[in-house]
């Protein structure tokens, strides 16, 4: 994919009113691959009309004929896969088989679900002497950072559509050229123009001025939490619409009765995936202290099979990778045991850090507090299981998490205490249709499934 020197706007590819760009680089040999413009306010806004312009024909569009335009998305997004994977390898550095199954896979199920939710919603409910009509909010400013580039795109942009949103996309700048894959992919699929809008940026410029536009109605952003609280107290002062994804410390809870070794190397494999550049991650495990020894035997032994640069990617800038190697010496400065890995930069070039396990965690360190977002898992000890509640629900996140256990019954009862979002029972299957999002910091609404396309929807009711 080559980059365009251009934005995606009223069905038009335009360059920007600006002659500032970003340099698009490859994380895994630091090459420049591309420049995308700089998108300013001004940018932002042409992009706002053209959607406010678009809005009221799309909202009447009939949902079938919505359902129908998403089908065509998607099987656009069948047909590019192998240009989206190796795009999103190229940006963000993933490796080429994740890429394919996770990065461009992932998408394919998201537009398809919205395809037949928009073609199966009911847009109109009957509440005893009323009649309650679910209309689009209006247009949406969407705002998606660099981990997941097309999967955060098409989870926002997808139920958007389907409710008869028009959308407004601020891409992460470290993964533009995604975000000019899947617009192009919009212009393929013959989406009306306007409906979707591409303003490639940088966030405290093109992002801020996104969330601060009065013509948008509802601002859906996923990224930091120290980003999302602003982009919600902004949002709370316009009295507009706010759907925040943010980050994550997701507990993996192993009980005593569980199959410990399958628990410890999934545990470890989803942490893995993606370098832990995943909100979701399960980047605390908590083991029982009598089985503990053994289990970061276990960890030890699968982590070693994670090899840099083969099965774990680089992360995404230069920025992370120093981040994420000063939490790992942090977490060796208050005593937590290194296992595998530790903070020595694995290979000369590109922004690798080594797969590292740490034992010894106690839940006050800062390990077991902040989200890392790199490829390390901490093992925490519990006494029994009040203790483990404990452990799982003492941060300020709540996204996702897992339990596991011989008999399924008894890991839901522990699952249902847990202050989180989204639990796998016993490693868990994905579920396009399941509701994802998070409890206390971890952000305000859902996205997926018909809980995320409700986000994208107001109610009127008619009495009658
Ligand atoms: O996030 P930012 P960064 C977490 C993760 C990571 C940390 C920092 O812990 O280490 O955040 O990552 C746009 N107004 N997550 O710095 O800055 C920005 O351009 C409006 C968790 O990359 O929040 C990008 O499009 N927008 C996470 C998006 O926000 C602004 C995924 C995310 O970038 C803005 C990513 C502003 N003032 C990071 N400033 C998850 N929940 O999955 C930035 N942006």
């Amino acid at each position: 994919m080559k980059a365009r020197d251009a934005m995606y706007i009223g069905g038009q590819w335009r360059p920007a009113v600006g002659q500032e760009t970003i340099a698009v680089v490859n994380p895994a040999d630091e090459q420049v691959i591309g420049h995308v413009p700089a998108g300013t306010a001004e940018d932002v806004d042409t992009a706002v009309r053209a959607a406010r312009d678009a809005f009221a024909g799309w909202a009447a569009t009939p949902p079938a004929e919505r359902a129908a335009k998403i089908a065509e998305l998607r099987d656009v997004l069948v047909a590019r896969k192998d240009e989206i994977a190796a795009t999103v390898t190229a940006e963000m550095g993933a490796p080429l088989g994740f890429s394919q199954m996770v990065h461009a896979g992932v998408p394919i199920l998201v537009a398809g679900s919205y395809a037949d939710l928009a073609a199966t919603y009911s847009f109109e409910e009957k509440v005893g002497n009323s009649t309650v009509f679910l209309e689009p909010v209006g247009v949406v400013g969407a705002i998606t950072p660099w981990n997941y580039p097309l999967h955060q795109i098409v989870a926002k942009v997808a139920p958007a559509l389907a409710a008869g949103c028009t959308v407004v996309l601020k891409p992460a700048e470290d993964t533009p050229l995604t975000a000019q894959l899947f617009a192009e992919a919009v212009d393929e699929a013959g989406i009306p123009a306007g409906v979707f809008n591409l303003v490639t940026g940088l966030g405290p410029v093109a992002g801020q001025a996104l969330a601060e536009h009065e013509g948008v109605d509802l601002v859906s952003f996923t990224g930091s939490t120290a980003v999302g609280k602003q982009i919600g107290a902004t949002a709370g002062a316009a009295v507009k619409r706010v759907a925040l994804e943010l980050g994550g410390k997701s507990a993996n809870v192993i009980l005593p009765s569980a199959d410990l070794a399958k628990a410890v190397s999934v545990g470890i494999a989803n942490v893995m995936g993606n370098s832990g550049q995943t909100c979701s991650a399960w980047t605390r495990m908590l083991v029982h202290e009598d089985q503990y020894d053994e289990a970061v035997a276990i960890a030890a032994a699968a982590v070693a099979k994670y090899t840099v640069g083969d099965r774990v990617g680089p992360l995404v800038n230069a920025k992370q990778q120093a981040r994420v190697r000063g939490y790992i010496e942090t977490g060796i400065e208050q005593g937590a045991r290194v296992v595998a890995g530790g903070p020595e930069a694995p290979l000369d070039k590109g922004y690798y850090v080594a797969p590292t396990v740490f034992a010894d965690v106690t839940p006050d360190m800062t390990i077991a507090q902040e989200e890392i977002f790199g490829p390390v898992v901490s093992i925490l000890k519990y006494a029994d299981e009040a203790d483990a509640l404990r452990i799982a629900n003492g941060t300020v996140y709540g996204l996702a998490g897992a339990v596991w256990a011989a008999d399924e019954a008894e890991a839901v009862a522990f699952a249902r205490r847990m202050d989180t979002g989204q639990v796998d029972i016993n490693g868990g299957r994905f579920n396009p249709l399941a509701p994802f999002g998070g409890y206390k910091q971890s952000g305000v609404g859902r996205e997926l499934g018909a809980h995320g396309l409700s986000e994208y929807l107001q109610t009127k009711s008619l009495q009658f």
